[in-house]
């Protein structure tokens, strides 16, 4: 193995998956890297081979040397502190900010956006008959309890977003809050177009127009969340 190919870090990635942030961050940090492509299975769900390199078999995980990481969060931070430059860290103003977005991303909202997603799901997987009762139960679960706790958090990125932007630390350039963040800001809109509000519409219409953005999806493969 050349010592090029030995320091590349791989990215083990799975379609339709937060391991797009992953691929975006490599991009826009300029480190070389490499792919592990992983596709889900027909219930959705990761391959068992990812159990190969984490216990939990969820995406994305790297490989740096003999180092596996998962956890999108434990990831971004650790390339931005490993391979980042000065403008990749959030000013000294939009510190707390980036901080606050880059725990809140996986921490409290992406936990409301899979419910919605399993309340989706469960009556399409029950017995035939039952599906009907399963689809009206969930559906009023999804209007009565997630709808309007989602609502509450929209409102408070669009507050921050026109407070702050484009970045969420404030910055001229994208930090470890906003690698965090496109996710689910993609998910919210590919799930609903008129949802986001503004600023929040912009902010994802900014990152799709990245060029990093562009070669990240390029590479990455499927990602029904953006287009090239
Ligand atoms: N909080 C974790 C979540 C990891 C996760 O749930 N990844 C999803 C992809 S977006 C996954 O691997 N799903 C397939 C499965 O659960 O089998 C992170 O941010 O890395």
């Amino acid at each position: 193995m050349s010592t090029e190919t030995q320091s590349k870090v791989i990215v083990h990635h799975l379609n339709d998956s937060r391991s797009q942030r992953v691929l975006w961050l490599l991009e826009e940090l300029e480190v070389p890297y490499e792919i592990k492509y992983y596709t889900r299975g027909s219930d959705l769900l990761a391959p068992k081979d990812l159990l190969k390199v984490s216990p939990l078999g969820k995406s994305p995980v790297i490989t740096d040397g003999d180092m596996n990481l998962a956890e999108s969060g434990a990831i971004v931070t650790y390339l931005i502190e490993k391979y980042g430059k000065a403008e990749d860290q959030p000013p000294t103003t939009g510190k707390v900010h980036d901080l606050y977005f880059t725990h809140y991303s996986e921490g409290s909202l992406m936990p409301l956006l899979v419910n919605k997603l399993i309340f989706q799901i469960v009556p399409t997987r029950a017995p035939f008959l039952l599906r009907p009762l399963l689809r009206m139960v969930f559906a009023t679960l999804t209007s009565q309890l997630v709808e309007p706790e989602l609502k509450k958090h929209q409102t408070m990125i669009e507050e921050h977003l026109s407070k702050t932007g484009p970045w969420f630390a404030g910055g001229q350039s994208p930090t470890a809050a906003d690698y965090m963040m496109a996710f689910p800001l993609e998910a919210i809109d590919a799930a609903n177009r008129d949802s986001l509000g503004h600023k929040s519409r912009e902010y994802v219409k900014m990152i799709h127009e990245r060029p990093a953005y562009k070669r990240a999806l390029e590479r990455g493969g499927e990602y029904s969340y953006a287009k090239l």
